[in-house]
């Protein structure tokens, strides 16, 4: 029988991997996107034939996790054996301008998918996509793993909690399949371009091709455990392919500084394209990007994740590093 998939979140950075390798492996992928004035299928687009996409093994359909209505009539159409919910406002500095909002989308709107699945039908299995922002990201508290005080500094961190303790209730309270995945930092060519890492390597770009000279950015000893997109996106489907639903962390377990990362990036952009970039040249700091809270130091154990599901990461912080400067050398935006 051929799997059926929704993607809420489709039209993002993970969805779009994620919609990749659902379809590589045979299923049927229908993915939820917003209407927006201009259009933001960027990610997907090499996905689907036409834009009428009727028929082929990947659907779009319009909807938002904030209209529980849309949801129901989606899910009663599409009939999935699986619900993806990586349908977020997902930037955490944001959230401090958008509290609300935030929690409207990240909070409640996790609610409607899971609240819509037990009316309609609560054997769909369902990922929810949580994060390492539900950490501290105190120094003593490092290593995080599934059993780390989760004590989150930010508007979209306390939404994500309200979400993952969510998935919680209803996996006890209802026995339905819902695990979370708390992700820890994970990028790619296709991250958002206000992320720290892709606003660097496009930055580092346009410097090199003389559009401008300086990067401006906020925190630089801010500690992240990055890994690349198509790696954790592949740890979601194991997730949903367990014989429990339960609670994973995704990390690599390597740890780096902003400016770690500024650094590495400018090596590679000096080694490739002889230039001479330098953090004292070419790196201003804007209080206006400094947050008013912040996660100091994110480093995940995802012991639990190998050991139960063979998980590991495949691509290292200086191959993901190596790919986004080129990539956006090679593709200006
Ligand atoms: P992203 O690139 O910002 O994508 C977010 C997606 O959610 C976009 O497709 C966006 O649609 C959609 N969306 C936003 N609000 C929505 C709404 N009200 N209804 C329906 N769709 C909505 O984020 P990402 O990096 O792919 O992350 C995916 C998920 O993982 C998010 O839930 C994020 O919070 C979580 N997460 C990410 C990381 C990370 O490091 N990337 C780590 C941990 C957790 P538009 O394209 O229309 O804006
Ligand atoms: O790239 P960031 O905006 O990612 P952040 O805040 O860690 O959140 C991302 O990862 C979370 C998982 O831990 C996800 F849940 C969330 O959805 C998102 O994908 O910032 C990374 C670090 C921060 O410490 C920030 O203060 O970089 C610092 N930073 C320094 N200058 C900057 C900048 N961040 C941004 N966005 N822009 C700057 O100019």
């Amino acid at each position: 029988m051929q799997k059926v998939a929704i993607i809420t979140g489709v039209t993002g950075q993970d969805g779009s991997y994620l919609a990749e390798l659902l379809l590589d492996k045979g299923y049927k992928v229908h993915g939820i996107v917003r209407r927006s004035s201009s259009f933001n299928r960027g990610r997907i687009e090499h996905l689907y034939p036409s834009h009428e996409n009727v028929g082929s093994l990947f659907q779009l359909h319009y909807g938002d996790v904030s209209d529980i209505a849309s949801l129901i009539k989606i899910i009663k159409e599409v009939k999935p054996n699986e619900i993806y919910n990586l349908a977020a406002q997902s930037h955490v500095q944001v959230s401090y301008d958008t509290p609300i909002y935030t929690g409207q989308v990240d909070a409640l709107g996790v609610l409607n998918v899971i609240e819509a699945v037990r009316i309609l039908n609560p054997s769909i299995k369902i990922y929810q996509a949580s994060t390492s922002e539900l950490y501290s990201g105190d120094p003593e508290q490092t290593p995080q793993n599934e059993n780390t005080a989760m004590f989150p500094k930010s508007p979209y961190g306390v939404a994500k909690l309200y979400a993952y303790n969510m998935v919680r209730v209803y996996r006890e309270a209802y026995g339905m399949f819902i695990s979370n995945g708390i992700l820890f930092n994970h990028e790619s060519p296709r991250r958002g371009e206000n992320f720290v890492t892709r606003k660097i390597t496009i930055a580092i770009a346009e410097i090199l091709k003389g559009k401008r000279d300086v990067i401006t950015l906020g925190n630089l000893d801010a500690k992240r455990d990055w890994g690349h997109a198509r790696d954790y996106v592949e740890g979601m489907w194991r997730i949903l392919q367990h014989d429990k639903p339960d609670d994973f962390v995704i990390s690599t377990g390597e740890t780096h500084s902003v400016r770690e990362f500024v650094q590495e990036a400018f090596r590679v952009a000096n080694e490739r394209y002889g230039s001479n970039l330098s953090i004292e040249k070419h790196v201003k700091i804007s209080d206006r990007l400094i947050r008013p809270n912040e996660v100091k130091e994110l480093h995940g154990d995802s012991t639990k994740l190998k050991e139960e599901l063979g998980w590991s990461p495949s691509i290292s912080f200086k191959e993901l590093v190596f790919e986004m400067v080129h990539y956006d050398y090679e593709h200006p935006s």
